[in-house]
């Protein structure tokens, strides 16, 4: 597969795109003033093509979410079935499809045995929200109608909308949308390479963790609602914790009472070699939202995964709880997950992702003697490269993303693509990619860090 079949006039894409696409996350001024945006038109496996023919490895699975790899004619097929057969009914009032009961079943099916209902929404944003909803409700059920706060991480990503971007960490985020919600805090990520200092990073790890206690004393502990936190933090940088800082994390919490909420949107559905980042992270979270690897991004879909000894209490004396989105178990993005679980089962995709693992971290280890590289990180097939201007110490280059966007761009023009989260380069491909097409990838990241190399060399301390 080489250039889209369908003739594009791809002057005419962009130019419409300018005129009337109001894009997510993106400053419109500079990236109009850059020529607009790269079309994207087909994709196969770990490779993505653009209009223009360049041929990209996708080295983030689109937004980290494409864990089965592009191309799934099942996966197209269970949409195109589904769509004949019932395109919508909603799953309120007494009803339900067959695709959003089977999926509900299929998704507790590989979670541990506490695990049995499922609440869907169309992302994890919304799953998040939900969350709120429900544990605030879940409190005053249990007679404590004090318990409404909730602890997160700062960087922490936990989605766009209000609730979610309350409960994410991203200070530009809560700049522009108003007066943060009360009831929402924040405390230390626990990401040694910038805030570790002489620490080792499982001394480090316990300090992060005693930030939360700390948080609690302060809140009140009996105040505090639920921590969220992503087992590995995703749009921070890929912030690996150490060892010890999650099952602290969950002794703390155990200790005031506090439920865990484990954010599993990127980490979920095999990313880290495991079916859930908790699972890889040693800690056992009494609630868990997800949505990305759940259709592999096929479609759009979330679901929130409740504890039994939650649900109990909830369906017992808690009445009607009004929540729920029109497409809550839209019956095609139901069908599309639940054929995506079955290709990850049937190709034990989440066992290839633990076997090939440490190859990934081998190849992504030898970019460590690189000038510019401050540390390397991966678990399963998500990893992080830390840019810095000076090795020994760690240090930053000034202005923080500048460098990382240079490698980020210089990345795209080698045939990579690598996400920049400020100086963090981030990996997250498809689960389906071969040792030989990771080898491609840190050559390719290779060729990029040399060309940002070469444009900020006078920088390097
Ligand atoms: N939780 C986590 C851990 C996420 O990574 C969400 C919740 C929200 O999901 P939805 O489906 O509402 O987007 C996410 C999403 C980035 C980036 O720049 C990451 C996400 C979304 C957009 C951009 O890395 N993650």
């Amino acid at each position: 597969m080489t250039a889209h079949p369908k003739n594009i006039d791809i002057a005419e894409v962009v130019r419409h795109d300018i005129a009337h696409h109001f894009h997510p996350f993106t400053d419109h001024k500079a990236f109009h003033a850059a020529g607009g945006p790269r079309v994207m038109t087909h994709a196969d496996g770990v490779w993505i093509w653009d209009a223009s023919g360049n041929k990209l490895l996708d080295g983030m699975a689109g937004l980290w979410c494409v864990n089965v790899g592009y191309g799934r004619k099942e996966l197209a097929e269970a949409a195109y079935r589904q769509m004949l057969d019932l395109p919508y009914y909603n799953t309120f009032f007494k009803t339900t499809t067959v695709p959003a009961t089977e999926l509900a079943a299929k998704i507790s099916s590989v979670m541990p045995e506490r695990f049995k209902q499922i609440f869907f929404t169309n992302s994890g944003s919304e799953a998040n929200d939900t969350i709120v909803r429900f544990v605030r409700h879940y409190w005053k059920l249990k007679g404590k109608p004090y318990r409404q706060h909730f602890i997160a991480r700062h960087r922490g990503y936990h989605g766009s909308t209000m609730v979610a971007a309350n409960l994410g960490g991203f200070a530009g985020m809560h700049g522009q949308m108003g007066t943060p919600f009360a009831g929402f805090h924040h405390v230390q990520q626990p990401h040694w390479f910038d805030f570790g200092g002489d620490k080792t990073p499982e001394e480090f790890g316990l300090e992060a963790a005693a930030d939360l206690e700390r948080k609690i004393l302060e809140v009140g502990p009996d105040n505090v609602a639920a921590f969220i936190g992503e087992p590995i933090q995703g749009a921070a940088g890929v912030i690996i914790p150490p060892s010890t800082y999650w099952p602290e994390v969950q002794k703390i919490c155990r200790k005031y009472g506090i439920l865990i909420i484990s954010d599993e949107v990127i980490c979920g559905f095999g990313r880290t070699g495991n079916w859930w980042g908790f699972q890889a992270m040693g800690f056992e979270p009494d609630i868990v939202p997800m949505a990305k690897g759940l259709s592999s991004g096929y479609l759009p879909i979330g679901a929130v995964a409740i504890a039994d000894h939650l649900i109990k209490d909830f369906f017992e004396l808690g009445g009607e709880f009004y929540h729920g989105m029109t497409y809550a178990g839209h019956p095609a993005a139901c069908a599309v997950a639940l054929k995506n679980i079955e290709i990850i089962q049937s190709e034990k995709l989440v066992e290839r992702a633990f076997e090939i693992g440490p190859y990934f971290k081998e190849a992504l280890g030898r970019l460590k003697d690189h000038p510019l590289v401050g540390e390397v990180r991966s678990m399963g097939l998500i990893g992080a490269i830390e840019l810095t201007c000076n090795k020994k110490t760690r240090k930053r280059f000034r202005e923080p993303g500048r460098v990382g966007t240079m490698c980020r761009d210089h990345s795209f023009k080698q045939g990579l693509i690598m996400r920049a989260c400020w100086d963090t380069m981030v990996l997250s491909p498809p689960l389906v990619i071969s040792k030989k097409e990771i080898d491609e990838l840190a050559r390719f990241a290779k060729l990029a860090l040399d060309a940002t190399l070469a444009d900020v060399k006078s920088e390097l301390e």
